[in-house]
């Protein structure tokens, strides 16, 4: 299930909770260079830990919320999709074959509510990514307006790093990083114009872009609840950390007394009961049908 063998592919690449493969060429059996096969796993991170057991469903419920973004979408930003169904059958449901681009070497992040590290950067001196913001904004105040935060990308186990709008235009020019800034916003307020009707906020969201011929192209995970905080409106209360949509069970349980866990003690966390697995994986597809108005159907294994 981690960077497993998967015929016809070659692993290039684990992180915490998503692999990457490049499909091999039948007639060479070397490795394509203009495609990936993206596999989203069912793995589950809270605390900066990969927590056991995984959480049925969570890929594909993940992957197929973010393609029906990409739809959403299609209009502000082209995709990297290349095919959700040309996929091996062991992956099927949770994978996608994309277009292999020229990766911005930024995290590009948007924030509608402030919480977090823009909650912090705002404690300190007023402003979130150079921007002033209002007095008065607490824990999970909805911003003015959204504002780009951009970060470095780390690598894995390390946490990214604010950049500057100024540090991202030096790192890929002024032009790329006006497109970038501009439809990340963009992306985060359709994001949020969709989901209000739905009764979910999402305060943040990270996305990736690719490059070709001089225009972005979305690539990766799309404002799915790994790739941003989604919150249920009808909670959203100001003043104190906001509750997750998705790994509020989660939290709560390795905070509680009954995991006799202790956050802060550096040891890995215990592994998740049977009700906090399911009630966690009940919370997953409550977001993909309220957000697509679609049920959720998994696709059968074979
Ligand atoms: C790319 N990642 C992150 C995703 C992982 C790691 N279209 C693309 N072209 C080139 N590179 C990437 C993409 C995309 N998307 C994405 N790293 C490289 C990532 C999924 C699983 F392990």
């Amino acid at each position: 299930m981690t960077g497993a063998e998967l015929a016809g592919y070659q692993h290039l690449y684990s992180g915490k909770v998503r692999d990457l493969y490049a499909p091999l060429d039948p007639a060479t059996g070397s490795p394509r260079d203009d495609e990936l096969l993206l596999v989203a796993s069912d793995r589950i991170s809270a605390f900066d830990f990969a927590l056991e057991p995984a959480i049925p469903d969570k890929g594909a419920v993940l992957t197929q919320l973010s393609l029906w973004w990409f739809d959403q979408l299609a209009d502000l930003v082209p995709n990297h999709v290349v095919s959700a169904t040309d996929v091996p059958a062991e992956v099927a449901g949770r994978a996608v074959r994309v277009r292999r681009l020229t990766m911005l070497p930024v995290e590009c992040v948007a924030r509608a509510y402030l919480t977090g590290g823009g909650l912090r950067e705002y404690r300190a001196d007023g402003h979130v990514s150079g921007v002033r913001l209002p007095e008065g904004l607490t824990d999970g105040s909805q911003l003015p307006e959204p504002v780009f935060t951009p970060s470095t990308k780390a690598p894995q186990g390390e946490h990214d790093e604010p950049m500057s709008y100024a540090e991202v235009e030096a790192a890929v020019g002024p032009d790329l990083a006006a497109m970038a800034r501009d439809l990340t916003v963009a992306i985060l307020k359709r994001g949020n114009e969709i989901a209000a009707e739905r009764g979910i906020l999402i305060a943040d969201t990270k996305v990736e872009f690719g490059v070709e011929d001089g225009r972005l192209v979305l690539a990766d995970e799309v404002l799915t609840p790994d790739s941003s905080r989604f919150w249920p409106a009808d909670e959203w209360e100001p003043g104190h950390p906001q509750p997750s949509f998705d790994k509020e069970y989660v939290r709560e349980w390795l905070t509680s007394p009954a995991s006799a866990w202790d956050k802060d003690s550096g040891a890995a966390p215990p592994p998740l009961p049977d009700h906090v697995v399911e009630r966690t994986r009940a919370k997953y597809i409550e977001a993909y049908e309220r957000l697509t108005g679609q049920t959720f159907r998994a696709a059968a294994d074979h």
